[in-house]
């Protein structure tokens, strides 16, 4: 019976009950589900490999902010593929690199964490980079039945692709699909193999959900897609946001920085970095929103465990939509 009753990936502490699907009346002993598969897909990867990109084409929808700036993704994602016969829980994870702060450190231990007691994980290995020790590192501590995705085909040259696929087959997993998330090739490839790959049980999650985030979380990570966009160097890992207030459709947004000096980077001369980030996020947000930004100094707080605490950064704990 294990199987029917799973942990969610990642750090949820939810209990899916296989049993008790969303919208589903039992009727007599035959279940309706009965043919329906279901299951979990955790992506894995170095940072900036595509693993939020991938898992948005693959959905359909944008459920994971992206960037080009290395640790983007600071949560375990769930994004929730639905077909007629089989539903699959893909979860985006941050990119696994070696720590220079405690933030760093988390940032591996959700990823490790959302690889543990899924049915399929995906390295997920850039196309356009060389395969180094950070591929290795990921790629040692997997199962062998692990799926290779060499993402960003579009990208590279194709001896480069060729060259790329077959570093990655001397790895040792048994399937490998090169992919772009950004012309769709090798999508469907992929994505009718992980579909295979699921095991019988019934939907996990209601017909019309894509994403589990809170919508708070999603605001402020719309607003922090935005910074990512516009800051550089040290100062995209040193930002963090929160919705501090939500009064429909006034919202309160507070960003925060490590250092003072980080600040006026962030407001731009007379606040025109600000309202450049504050009319980005708010296009994708419906209409009549109203975000007000602030900006503030959290010293050090990517190095301060109760900081990371209260950010909500970790495995076993929920991505907080608040402060
Ligand atoms: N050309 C091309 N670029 C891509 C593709 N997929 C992702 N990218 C780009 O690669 C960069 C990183 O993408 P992300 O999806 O944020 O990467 P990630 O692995 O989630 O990164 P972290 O969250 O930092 O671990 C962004 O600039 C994307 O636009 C692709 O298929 N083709
Ligand atoms: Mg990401």
């Amino acid at each position: 019976m294990a199987d029917w009753r799973r942990q969610l990936a990642g750090s949820l502490d939810v209990v899916v009950d296989k049993g008790a699907a969303p919208d589903t009346e039992i009727a007599g002993d035959k279940s309706p589900w009965e043919g329906f598969r279901s299951g979990f897909v955790t992506l894995l990867g170095r940072p900036n490999s595509g693993k939020s990109t991938l898992v948005n084409a693959i959905v359909g929808t944008k459920v994971a902010i992206v960037s080009d700036k290395a640790q983007t993704t600071r949560h375990a994602i769930r994004g929730v593929l639905h077909r007629d016969e089989v539903q699959v829980v893909f979860v985006d994870t941050p990119g696994i690199h070696k720590p220079r702060t405690a933030l760093g450190e988390r940032l591996n231990a959700t990823a490790a964490d959302a690889a543990v007691d899924v049915d399929v994980v995906c390295l997920c290995i850039d196309a356009t980079q060389t395969l180094g020790q950070g591929d290795r590192f990921i790629a040692e501590r997997l199962s062998g039945d692990s799926i290779v995705v060499v993402t960003k085909i579009d990208a590279a040259p194709r001896s480069k692709v060729v060259a790329q696929l077959a570093a990655a087959g001397e790895l040792g997993f048994a399937e490998y699909f090169p992919t772009s998330a950004r012309t769709g090739k090798g999508m469907d490839a992929l994505v009718e193999r992980l579909c295979e790959l699921m095991p019988p049980g019934p939907p996990l999650y209601p017909a019309d959900m894509v994403s589990d985030m809170p919508e708070a979380r999603w605001v402020a990570e719309l607003v922090r897609e935005q910074l990512l966009a516009v800051t550089r160097e040290e100062l995209p890992h040193s930002i963090t946001v929160a919705v501090t207030e939500w009064e429909w459709p006034r919202i309160r947004v507070e960003i925060l920085v490590e250092r003072q000096s980080q600040k006026p980077m962030v407001i731009g001369k007379k606040g025109s970095v600000l309202k450049e980030v504050g009319i980005a996020a708010r296009a994708q947000l419906p209409e009549g929103v109203f975000l007000e930004l602030r900006v503030g100094v959290e010293k050090n707080w990517q190095r301060r465990p109760e900081m990371l605490d209260r950010f909500g950064y970790g495995p076993g704990s929920m991505a907080r939509p608040d402060l």
